[in-house]
């Protein structure tokens, strides 16, 4: 009677203790809404990229290797379990008996010490081939790219091809692509989930990583940076688009033209074309656009701006809403960022003329 009723209470306190930690955890949870302030359409949610959906011949190889491991994990922690609960119970206190006393059991002691020892080599020794399959040098069908971090976007150039962009990655399908991982500032950290494994982006540093998309996708695989570089971490976002050999090729001319000659513009783009190149606006200082003066580096390269989805690093669809809310106040959608605030520069037509001449630039 009084051991059922100490059973009773300590069940009873575990679940009190339960339901006050689920509490602050639901509440935690209902608070996590978006983290900044968001004009219209302002894309706050990227789709979750999941390791769980391999997409690329390495993340392929990493994949199975994740899935052999957690086979033999999840065998390993059923038995141990298993034999635990058969021993607490089958053995458990009886007041009537004695315990049979033993002292030591070599071969005992022998098996499991030797087990593991063998089980973690067996699981090294597929570690270390997959590691040197998905890092093997290739020198046929490969893509060079360098992803480059800054404080909070990811600039992606191609050398061979002669084209620098910033926030997503294009890159045909099928094709090996070897990815120079750098930073210009703090460390960073590269990571598209479905496509790759983890790599840092460490200033003076040259990192690589490879990998070989095996399915088209014209939308894009999330990447994120993974390594806290500061207060916009989290809106440090990237995507990479995998296309078709064609798309690409398409792709590819678009973005190593310049961006189109000034005569062709006129009224609102004309006028904004003049302010971005302006002393006054500051612009150029900071942002290249192949065919004009500007030819900053500290901002993302706004060549072919209009020809890509995203701005800010991911946080914001690139509509026209989004870039006037972006040029009129920057730093109050990222703050901490370095790109200045200019509601106090411009005129609301002012903005819309610096929009209607990035909108050019496709
Ligand atoms: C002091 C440097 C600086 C100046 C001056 C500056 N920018 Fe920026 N700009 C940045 C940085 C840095 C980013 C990237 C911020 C981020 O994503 O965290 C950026 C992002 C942008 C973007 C989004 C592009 C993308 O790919 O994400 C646009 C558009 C833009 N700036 C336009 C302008 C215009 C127009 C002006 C002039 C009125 C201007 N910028 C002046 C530094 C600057
Ligand atoms: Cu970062």
């Amino acid at each position: 009677m009084k051991k059922r009723s100490s059973r009773f209470w300590l069940i009873a306190i575990l679940f009190v203790g339960l339901a006050a930690l689920a509490i602050p955890a639901a509440r935690a949870l209902a608070q996590s809404g978006p983290p900044v302030a968001c004009p219209p359409n302002c894309m706050v949610s990227f789709d979750t990229p999941s390791v769980f959906e391999p997409a690329s011949l390495e993340a392929t190889q990493i994949d199975a290797l994740f899935r052999f491991i957690l086979t033999i994990a999840g065998v390993i922690f059923v038995v141990v379990e298993g034999l635990l609960f058969f021993a607490v119970f089958r053995f458990r206190n009886r007041p009537a008996e004695m315990a049979v006393q033993t002292h030591g059991n070599t071969k005992l002691e022998i098996a499991w010490t030797t087990a593991p020892a063998v089980i973690l080599a067996v699981l090294m020794g597929f570690t270390l081939q997959t590691m040197g399959a998905v890092r093997a040098v290739a020198s046929d069908n490969v893509l060079h790219v360098k992803a480059i971090g800054h404080r909070w976007f990811w600039e992606f150039q191609y050398p061979d091809l002669n084209i620098v962009t910033a926030n997503e990655l294009v890159v045909p399908v099928n094709t090996i692509i070897e990815v120079s991982v750098e930073s210009v500032d703090v460390e960073h950290g590269f990571w598209a989930p479905e496509l790759f494994g983890k790599v840092d982006a460490v200033p003076g540093y040259t990192n690589r990583v490879r990998f070989t998309p095996d399915t088209v996708r014209n939308d894009y695989y999330g990447g994120q940076c993974t390594q806290f570089c500061g207060d916009q971490h989290a809106q440090m976002r990237f995507a990479v688009s995998v296309r078709s050999a064609a798309d690409f090729q398409t792709w590819a001319a678009t973005f190593q033209q310049p961006s189109a000659d000034a005569a062709t513009l006129s009224g609102s783009a004309a006028a904004g074309r003049e302010l971005f190149l302006t002393g006054t606006s500051q612009c150029m200082a900071c942002h290249t656009v192949a065919g004009t003066t500007a030819a900053g580096v500290t901002g993302p390269n706004l060549t072919h701006l209009a020809s890509r989805s995203f701005i800010a690093g991911g946080v914001l669809a690139n509509t026209t809403d989004n870039l006037a809310a972006w040029v009129t106040n920057a730093p109050g959608i990222k703050s901490g960022t370095v790109m200045p605030r200019f509601a106090d520069t411009f005129s609301p037509q002012q903005i819309a003329d610096l929009v209607a001449y990035l909108q050019t630039l496709k």
